[in-house]
C-alpha cells in the first residue's frame, strides 16, 4: 500500500484536526452515533492517543469502545472522475468505520495502514465521517491481552479470601501481558486522496547486486530491480505503458527504464549505508489514453545488500555492528500519537548518541520515522506487535491468521525503506517450557519465518527477540536468521549483582557460540531514577546503570560474532500502572522528556569508538 502523495496527477487532503469524541459501552457502541452528530463530544486531537487529551474524564481507563467523528467537504471538481479513498495510518486496536451513515468496514489491528475505496460515496459539500474504535486486546489480538483477572503487576481478587468464587469486584479493564501502556485511538494520521481510475497500486524495488567495499562518497556499478504493480478497470492492459526514471539526489535522472517489471544498471550508484545514506527516487509514471488513465508515483528509495553470512550480519558485504536500543513510540499528551517533532529530536539524539539504530519495539511505527532514518542512515529492526504470547495462543488458528496477517502488511508497507535491515517477528513469546510446548511454538513460527521471506522482495533475515528463558528448551530462537537475546542479568536475574551477573551471561554466552548464528542484544538494561546516587551504585541509582553497561558491555566485547548491542530502552516510558513501576518503565538511558541519565554520557563515549562497520 503506497503512502498517499500530491503531484500532478493525486491529491491528499489531511483529515487531522480535532474531532468530536464520546466514550461509548464495553462491547458496543450506539448506532445512531455513526449517522448523526454526537450528543455532548468532548474535543479529541488527531493524530493522538485520547487516552492524556481530557481531564474531566479518566480516560486512561476506557475499557471497550470509543467514537470519533468529523465532517469535512471536498470541492466537486477535485473528486470528479477520480479514485477517492479513505486511509487511516492507524486505528489503535480494531475500527468501524462509517461515511454519511455507512459502514465502509472494519479493520483489526492497532499498528497498520488500512483504507476503503469511497468513490462515489463521499460527495461533493458535507460528509460525515464516524470511526468506532475497541481498545480492547485479548489472547487473540496483537499484542496479546490477559482475560479475567491475571494482571501484569499486581493482580485484583488474588488473595482475597471472602471474595466470593467467580465473582469479580475489579473493573473490567485491559491487563495486558506487556508493560507497555495500551495507549489507544486514532494515533496516526487520516487522510482522504485522489488516484486516476487507473492507478499505480505499488512500486517495489530492490537491489540485485552492488560494488562491496566502496568507501563513503565513492561509487559503481549496481544493478536495481524493480516491479510496479497497477490497479482499476484497465489495469491487465497497461503494463507496457509505464515509465520508470530513476533519479539522483539531486534529481537528476540517472536511468530510464519501460515496463512495469525490469532490472536497470547504473554505472556509478551511490550506496545507501548507516551513517552514510544515500536515497535515489524511482518516478513511475502510467501514461493512459485519456486522463483518468494517467498517473504517477515517486517512491524513494537506497541502495544497499543486506545479507546474513559466517556469523556476521552485512549490509554492503560489510560486517555491521548494531549500536542502539528498542524504544517505544511515547510522549507526554500524544500517548502513542504520531509526533514528527518528537522523531526529528529522537534521531537527533541518536545521533548525539552515536548510536546507529534501533527495534520498533514492539509494534511497526508510523511511516514518517522510517522515512526519516532513511535520509539519516539509521537501521531499523521491525517487529510486528506480537507482544505476549505463550502457550496455549500457539494452537490459537484465527491469532495465527492475523499474525500472518500483519507480518504481510507490514511488510507491504515497509519493503521499500533502505533502513530496515531486519524484520522481528514477535517479542519474548514464552516458549522455553520444554517437549509438547516448545514443539508446538516451533510449528507456530517456522511457517511465519517462511513468510517473511517469501513476501519480501528484498528478503531480508528475520529473527525473534526471546525472552530470558531456558535456552537449552527454547527451540525457535536458533532457527532464525539472527539470534536476538533479551537478557537481564543484573536486574530480574541476580539483581545488582554484576559478578554473578557477568559469570552467567558468559555460560549462556558459551552456550549461543556452539549455534553458530550472529548473536545480539535487543534488550539488556536495568531501572534507574534519574537524580538517585551512589558512591556504590546500588540498583535503581543512576551509578549502577552506568556500571550494568560498562560490565555487561566488557564481556559482549571478547565475542567476535556478537553483532550488536540494542539495550532497554532508549527513554523512560509509560506502564500500565502496578506495584512494579513508578510512573513508568524507568530504564531508559533517557527520561521521558529526553534528557540524559549519566548512562547515556558513559555510552555516547563507548559508541563513538565503536565504528559502524569492522
Ligand atoms: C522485557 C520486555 C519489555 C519490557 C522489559 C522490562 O520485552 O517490553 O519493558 O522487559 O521489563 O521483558 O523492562
Amino acid at each position: 500500500m503506497l503512502y498517499p502523495q500530491t503531484n500532478d496527477a493525486r491529491l491528499v487532503f489531511s483529515l487531522d484536526g480535532v474531532w468530536d469524541f464520546k466514550t461509548a459501552g464495553e462491547t458496543d457502541y450506539p448506532t445512531e452515533w455513526t449517522s448523526a452528530a454526537l450528543p455532548e463530544p468532548i474535543p479529541m486531537a488527531v493524530p493522538g492517543s485520547y487516552n492524556d487529551q481530557n481531564d474531566m474524564t479518566d480516560l486512561y481507563d476506557v475499557y471497550g469502545w470509543v467514537v470519533y467523528q468529523r465532517t469535512f467537504s471536498l470541492p466537486e471538481r477535485t473528486i470528479e472522475g477520480q479514485r477517492v479513498v479513505l486511509r487511516f495510518d492507524a486505528a489503535t486496536h480494531a475500527a468501524d468505520v462509517y461515511l454519511n451513515g455507512e459502514k465502509l468496514g472494519s479493520h483489526k489491528g492497532g499498528f497498520l495502514p488500512f483504507e476503503f475505496d469511497v468513490t462515489g460515496k463521499v460527495k461533493a459539500g458535507d460528509n460525515l465521517l464516524a470511526v468506532a474504535i475497541d481498545n480492547r486486546i485479548n489472547q487473540s489480538t496483537l499484542p496479546i491481552g490477559n482475560e479475567g483477572n491475571v494482571a501484569f503487576f499486581g493482580s485484583d481478587n488474588a488473595g482475597i479470601p471472602s471474595v466470593e468464587a467467580g465473582k469479580r469486584w475489579a473493573k473490567p479493564q485491559n491487563r495486558p501481558n506487556f508493560d507497555f501502556f495500551n495507549f489507544a485511538g486514532l494515533n496516526r494520521h487520516v487522510e482522504l486522496y485522489t488516484t486516476p481510475e487507473t492507478y499505480i497500486a505499488d512500486v517495489a524495488v530492490t537491489t540485485k547486486s552492488v560494488t562491496e567495499g566502496l568507501g563513503e562518497g565513492e561509487t559503481g556499478p549496481a544493478t536495481i530491480g524493480y516491479e510496479v504493480t497497477l490497479g482499476g478497470e484497465f489495469a491487465a492492459k497497461r503494463d507496457d505503458h509505464v515509465t520508470v526514471t530513476i533519479q539522483d539526489e539531486f534529481g537528476n535522472t540517472v536511468a530510464t527504464a519501460t515496463g512495469a517489471k525490469g532490472e536497470i544498471t547504473l554505472p556509478a550508484a551511490h550506496l545507501w549505508n548507516p551513517g552514510a545514506a544515500y536515497l535515489y527516487t524511482a518516478h513511475v509514471d502510467l501514461a493512459g489514453f485519456a486522463e483518468s488513465e494517467s498517473d504517477e508515483y515517486d517512491q524513494t528509495f537506497g541502495i544497499r545488500t543486506v545479507e546474513v553470512k559466517d556469523q556476521k550480519f552485512l549490509i554492503n558485504g560489510k560486517p555491521f555492528y548494531f549500536k542502539g536500543f528498542g524504544k517505544h513510540e511515547d510522549s507526554y499528551f500524544h500517548g502513542r500519537g504520531t509526533d514528527q517533532l518528537l522523531n526529528v529530536k529522537d534521531v537527533s539524539l541518536i545521533h548525539w548518541l552515536n548510536a546507529n539504530s534501533f527495534r520498533t519495539s514492539h509494534y511497526p511505527y508510523a511511516e514518517n520515522m522510517y522515512d526519516l532514518c532513511d535520509r539519516e542512515g539509521i537501521v531499523i529492526i521491525d517487529e510486528t506487535p506480537a507482544v505476549g504470547m505463550s502457550w496455549p495462543q500457539y494452537t490459537n488458528k484465527p491469532l495465527f491468521e492475523h499474525h500472518q496477517q500483519v507480518i504481510r502488511d507490514m511488510i507491504a508497507r515497509d519493503k521499500n525503506h533502505p533502513s530496515v535491515v531486519m524484520w522481528s517477528l514477535a517479542n519474548e513469546p514464552w516458549y522455553d517450557q520444554g517437549g509438547e510446548k516448545s514443539e508446538s511454538a516451533l510449528k507456530y513460527f517456522t511457517p511465519l519465518y517462511e513468510l517473511a521471506h517469501e513476501v519480501d522482495p528484498q528478503n531480508r533475515p528475520v529473527t525473534i527477540v526471546c525472552c530470558q528463558n531456558d535456552y537449552t528448551k527454547d527451540l525457535v530462537t536458533r532457527t532464525m536468521d539472527v539470534v536476538c537475546l533479551n537478557r537481564y542479568y543484573g536486574w530480574y536475574n541476580l539483581s545488582g549483582d554484576l559478578d554473578a551477573a557477568c559469570y552467567a551471561l558468559n555460560y549462556e554466552l558459551d552456550w549461543w557460540e556452539k549455534i553458530g548464528k550472529p548473536v545480539m542484544f535487543t534488550e539488556y538494561g536495568a531501572d534507574t531514577m534519574e537524580g538517585v546516587h551512589g558512591t556504590h551504585g546500588k540498583m535503581w541509582s543512576e551509578e549502577y546503570q552506568r556500571d550494568y553497561f560498562a560490565r555487561i558491555d566488557a564481556e559482549i566485547d571478547k565475542r567476535p560474532w556478537f553483532i550488536g548491542e540494542q539495550l532497554w530502552n532508549f527513554a523512560d516510558f509509560v506502564t500500565i500502572q502496578g506495584t512494579m513501576r513508578v510512573e513508568g518503565n524507568r530504564k531508559g538511558i533517557l527520561t521521558r522528556d529526553r534528557q540524559p541519565k549519566m548512562a547515556a554520557h558513559f555510552l555516547r563515549d563507548r559508541w563513538a569508538k565503536i565504528p559502524n562497520f569492522g
